[in-house]
């Protein structure tokens, strides 16, 4: 029947469609064989096959449609291989509905010991056991295709901030002919997509070149890179204020990497469609709660008979079952259910916030909910 997932996914491509813009702010849904990801999107991290502290099923209730997966964790442990043999990704971790991953270089760089970087691509020690690796952008294709990820990313190198600009230039144009190798090494594959990563650091020029060359190549989402790497949220929203705009219009916009609540909120505004980020996920594990009044850190001993909940306006298990008090305790504790109710919590914020967003696109209210957005940061009492 047309319904069965292995008829369909065999069918179906990938497609974008925007249902309102306010502004430069855009919401809309992507169609995949495995469900529709509403946008603006953000995407809880889950590098290792796993949303720590979190079972699939619970990350689904806090409204994600989409999870993020890395190249590199997986590549060296399980490995791609023995993902591939028991039967991908999503079932492996019991996920079934869209995933992407990250293709590698990124977190080659950020996370393991000794590199070789050269235009073939990228030589490294495990993090994990010292062995050798290599990544190019080939072998990420491979990776990508083992794991059954649904939006694959372009092998690329986010280049470090701050750059030169002549060190930068030659950067963005090796990872503009590795999206161009990236292409040819995913080939055509109907129910899957492949994003495109734009560089160029804080330059526009370079950030124009790379568009250009990106939009000749053909993908069907594209990502900006090489942002959220220190250069701090002005100089940041400097460069998203055009570099979205050299994107096609009729394609998903994926800003990697990206952010704290204010981060996502001026990037949405800016035309992004889709974010991931560690943080919500990090944070509940570390003992920093995002509420519509700011961070609140449980550790803190101002909470320790505080019976109220973490956020009254949280529909979450920890908001609802909890007092501040409790959670400080088991943060305190070091129990094992503080990083999954502050995870938990985290993360159904960050989905909420992505449903005000997209609410509020959907009918052209988006600067009154950016200006309630801040309101209630400043004069909130947490
Ligand atoms: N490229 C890739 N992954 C990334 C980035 C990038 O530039 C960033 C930048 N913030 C995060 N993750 N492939
Ligand atoms: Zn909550």
């Amino acid at each position: 029947s047309r319904t069965r997932r292995g008829y369909r996914s065999a069918m179906t491509r990938i497609s974008f469609s925007l249902s309102a813009t306010d502004g430069r702010a855009r919401t809309g849904t992507i169609a995949t064989p495995r469900g529709e990801i509403r946008t603006p999107a953000f995407m809880p991290v889950g590098t290792a096959a796993t949303v720590k502290a979190m079972l699939p099923e619970s990350v689904r209730e806090t409204g994600a449609d989409i999870l993020l997966g890395n190249t590199y964790h997986l590549m060296l442990r399980p490995t791609a291989e023995r993902i591939e043999r028991r039967g991908g990704l999503h079932r492996f971790m019991n996920w079934e509905r869209p995933i992407l991953t990250d293709s590698g270089g990124f977190q080659v760089m950020s996370l393991s010991g000794l590199r070789k970087m050269s235009e073939q691509g990228v030589t490294f020690k495990s993090h994990v056991d010292g062995s050798l690796h290599e990544l190019t952008p080939e072998r990420s294709m491979e990776i990508q295709r083992m794991l059954g990820s649904d939006i694959v990313m372009c092998f690329d190198e986010c280049t470090p901030f701050p750059a030169e600009e002549g060190v930068s230039l030659e950067s963005m144009r090796m990872s503009m002919r590795w999206a161009q190798r990236s292409k040819e090494a995913f080939g055509d594959r109907p129910g899957h997509a492949l994003f495109g990563i734009q560089q160029g650091s804080v330059f526009r020029g370079q950030r124009e070149e790379s568009a250009e060359a990106l939009r000749k190549i053909g993908f069907d989402g594209y990502a900006v890179g090489g942002l959220a790497v220190g250069e701090g949220q002005e100089a940041m929203f400097d460069v998203l204020d055009y570099a979205p705009d050299m994107l096609p219009e009729d394609k998903p916009r994926y800003l990697m990497g990206v952010g704290k609540p204010d981060d996502i909120v001026g990037a949405v505004k800016r035309g992004i469609d889709m974010m991931d980020c560690v943080l919500p996920s990090r944070s509940g594990r570390t003992g920093q709660a995002f509420t519509r009044n700011g961070v609140v850190n449980i550790k803190n001993a101002r909470h320790q008979d505080d019976p109220r909940p973490l956020d009254e306006n949280c529909d979450c298990p920890a908001c609802r079952n909890y007092s501040r008090a409790y959670l400080h305790h088991v943060f305190r504790a070091q129990e094992m259910i503080s990083g999954m109710l502050l995870t938990w919590h985290n993360l159904r914020y960050y989905q909420d916030l992505m449903e005000g967003l997209r609410g509020a696109i959907a009918v052209g209210q988006f600067d009154a909910f950016e200006a309630d957005f801040h309101t209630a940061r400043a004069e909130g009492d947490i």
